[in-house]
């Protein structure tokens, strides 16, 4: 592999191994996903169930001792699961389920740290045909009751450290049953009757669990995302997505047989569950999951312990390793093969300082929580041109479209979207709101909300949101959510907030407050506005930057102007204002 001027050709003989996808324009020509099917498995009645294909197919045949999960503990304590093991565990979870009287589509969600349990609870949830949700462990009482309120969560497996946040705001959850806590760590017996224990649970349940048949559409689960306005929507996901999250892994990830494979993703992200669960271990594969803290020498040598071969992450801490004064040569990283990076543009540095330090160029590829899986990418046996997303994964077709629908010449920028019926995995519907799922499709595309434009090469770049979503450490968030936080704080009258462009987050949340007459605008007062929405929102979704305004530029009709707050911020021109408020 060699960098010669702006693109990292590939020479697919020097590989270490030959990619699963070799001939990219043959087969996207030829791939479709009816084909694709015998990559998965159904049951004698036609049915399915993703955690079967996940789990107890691989637990059946030769590979039923092979690892499928090497766990690593926040303290450095080591465990590892086979295939056969998990089988036996996720088995057990399912019974507990079904004894709390979990039935299908009943919704169950995880609020644990990255440690085995949170695995087999979502595995355990797919199999007793309910729908799983996952959340953040950085989640505070706002983002918790928006989800689990929303949902109508019957059950939330979490932790002790976890589970105050849970108290608190239980009274106003009528449909959540009760809370399963997981031992591992330090443990209290709260006494409350809706209270259980995970391991106690688990001792006294079967390994044996009659899975359940879903149909394909069936939801199998859900995962909260934000757009510019209202609170998180829950998109639903089913069964039968775990086809493209398989064909994925294959392809943009080149997952093959003997690898050992580490997504850094928290489940508490979509790329946490389709690419740290469904595909992985749906291929058979073996995953690293790492609870401990982020550092460059603590990621460092999880590469080098359980020799990784595959390594998948995103931009931010791709630019915190680069940042970071830990040298890459002091830990054997020679097991690498494969690097792949999504969630928010990845800069053509980083690309060029991955092949400089681990002699690997970083894959980008590109999807969304609504997806399902990866969408466009860069193909291991295809020339990289750093910056660029890649092209598209087989089987699905993606454009750039004008606002009536119309596809854009090369060149041109506009509106990334994609052919709904060719991404296998795309989500089945909107929790409880039909109107949002239905106001992604115009023209019989999926308009994804991103610009972008191809390139002569059939290679897209991406240009930035369309809306005023923030992507901060690749992670979604909605001005909505962190404005409605920061308003309820007593001083504070309004809040408008953006994203604001950050070279090592992508973005950061900028907030402009209004504060009532008479009240300072003093720095202290800044650090309680961001401790306020840290405690209660969630400790990564707080606005690093807090400026005091007099007043904020509206719509006529009220609504925030946040691209007039934007623009004044870069010291650009605030475009066409004339729905502007005096302003
Ligand atoms: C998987 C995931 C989706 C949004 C998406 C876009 C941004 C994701 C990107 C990227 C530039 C990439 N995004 N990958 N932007 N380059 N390679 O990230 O899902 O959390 O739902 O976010 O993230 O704006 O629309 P999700």
């Amino acid at each position: 592999m060699q960098g010669a001027a702006n693109i990292v050709h590939k020479d697919t003989r020097k590989l270490k191994k030959t990619p699963n996808l070799l001939d990219y324009e043959k087969t996207y020509k030829t791939f479709n996903w009816q084909e694709a099917e015998s990559e998965i498995d159904y049951f004698k009645d036609k049915t399915l169930n993703a955690a079967y294909n996940i789990v107890d197919r691989h637990a059946k045949g030769k590979g039923k001792n092979k690892i499928a999960l090497f766990f690593e503990g926040q303290n450095g304590e080591k465990e590892k699961h086979s295939f056969l093991n998990l089988q036996k565990l996720t088995n057990k979870f399912a019974n507990v389920l079904a004894f709390f009287n979990v039935k299908k589509g009943d919704r169950v969600f995880i609020f644990l740290p990255t440690i085995p349990e949170r695995y087999i609870a979502f595995l355990g949830i797919l199999k007793v045909g309910a729908v799983a949700g996952t959340l953040f462990p950085a989640f505070q009482e706002v983002a918790l009751l928006d989800r689990l309120l929303d949902s109508g969560a019957k059950i939330v497996i979490t932790n002790s450290v976890l589970y105050p946040r849970i108290k608190k705001i239980w009274s106003k959850l009528p449909n959540l049953e009760k809370v399963i806590i997981v031992e591992r760590g330090s443990v209290i017996y709260p006494k409350d009757k809706r209270i259980f224990y995970f391991n106690q649970e688990m001792k006294k349940a079967s390994p044996d669990f009659k899975i359940a048949h879903m149909k394909k559409d069936d939801f199998a689960y859900m995962l909260y995302t934000s757009g510019t306005t209202g609170k998180p929507k829950g998109v639903i996901h089913a069964h039968h997505d775990i086809l493209q999250a398989v064909w994925t892994t294959k392809f943009a990830l080149d997952v093959q047989g003997d690898d050992i494979y580490w997504c850094t993703a928290d489940s508490g992200w979509v790329t946490g569950v389709v690419y740290g669960i469904l595909g992985i271990w749906g291929l058979g594969g073996t995953s690293v999951i790492f609870e401990g803290r982020f550092s460059p020498a603590s990621w460092y040598k999880v590469i080098q312990d359980y020799k990784v071969t595959i390594w998948y992450t995103s931009p931010t801490a791709i630019r915190m390793l680069m940042g970071s004064d830990v040298a890459v040569k002091e830990f054997d990283l020679s097991s690498l093969r494969f690097l792949g990076s999504v969630g928010e543009p990845l800069n053509p540095e980083a690309v060029w300082w991955s092949l400089e330090y681990f002699g690997l160029p970083f894959h980008d590829n590109w999807w969304m929580t609504e997806l399902g899986g990866i969408c466009i990418a860069n193909f291991a046996s295809l020339d990289i041109k750093p910056g660029s997303m890649g092209k598209p994964m087989p089987g699905i077709k993606a454009a750039i479209i004008d606002g009536d629908g119309k596809e854009l010449p090369i060149g041109k920028e506009g509106s990334l979207a994609l052919k709904p019926e060719t991404v296998s995995s795309l989500m089945k519907t909107i929790w409880k709101n039909k109107e949002k799922y239905n106001s992604y499709f115009s023209y019989n595309w999926y308009i994804s909300g991103d610009r972008a434009y191809q390139d002569k090469d059939g290679y897209f770049w991406f240009v930035g949101r369309a809306d005023d979503v923030i992507n901060t450490m690749g992670e979604r968030i909605g001005p909505f959510e962190v404005e409605s936080v920061l308003v309820e704080y007593p001083e504070v009258v309004e809040a408008g907030v953006i994203g604001k462009p950050d070279e090592l987050r992508g973005e950061i949340i900028k907030a402009f407050v209004v504060l009532k007459a008479g009240v300072e605008a003093t720095e202290e007062l800044k650090e309680k506005l961001k401790d306020y929405v840290k405690k209660h929102l969630a400790g990564h979704a707080y606005p690093r930057e807090i400026e005091f305004i007099d007043k904020l530029p509206k719509t006529r009709s009220g609504k925030i102007m946040r691209r007039v707050l934007k623009a004044k911020e870069l010291g650009l021109s605030t475009g066409d204002t004339s729905t502007l408020e005096d302003y």
